[in-house]
């Protein structure tokens, strides 16, 4: 019975060391938000891209997953730095890949995961009134029919990337 208590209070003990040792990596985590919640909305990573100077458009992407049990829909895009940001999907036209404004804005069906990336859909910032640096953030707000507004920091990786930026910067502003 002892022998049985004794075992009890070691697993316990083991267990809070794995939870402190779990809260020593959150805490050493960047401090910049990547994911985030809007209703039944959960939204991780959002990302631009950097640009030449005197460029008039940039890619937004940012991944979305729907946990509710209604579809919702992204309807449309706002930021400061964006006189039209619009929404994009691509398509064959002619054996030539194009890109086009989606019609009624991108369905987030119930249940599943949306991913805005290169190649693929994504946002367009259209009519830049500034360049995008890279290691800098932007605002973006999304607008979807049913959970509403969200207000996200869109980090900007260097021109041409594919994936989003290294959310680590540890050390940035010491060096440059
Ligand atoms: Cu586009």
């Amino acid at each position: 019975m002892s022998g049985h208590m004794i075992f009890r209070c070691r697993g316990g003990s083991l267990l809070s060391i794995a939870a402190m040792g779990l809260a020593l990596v959150v805490m050493a985590l960047p401090a910049v938000a990547h994911d985030y919640m809007v209703g039944k909305l959960h939204i991780d990573q959002p990302w631009t891209r950097a640009t030449p100077g005197g460029a008039k458009v940039a890619g937004g992407y940012v991944t979305i997953t729907n946990n509710g049990s209604e579809s919702d829909r992204l309807v449309a895009v706002r930021a400061d730095f964006s006189a039209d940001p619009q929404l994009h999907e691509m398509s064959m036209n002619d054996g030539v890949m194009i890109m086009r404004p989606v019609e009624g804005g991108i369905e987030i069906p119930a249940g599943q995961t949306v991913e805005l990336k290169p190649g693929g859909l994504h946002i367009m910032f259209m009519g830049l009134s500034e360049q995008l640096r890279k290691d800098e953030t932007r605002k973006v707000t999304l607008v979807f029919e049913k959970a509403g507004e969200i207000d996200l920091d869109f980090p900007v990786a260097p021109i041409g990337s594919k994936e989003p930026p290294m959310m680590d910067h540890s050390g940035h502003g010491m060096t440059n």
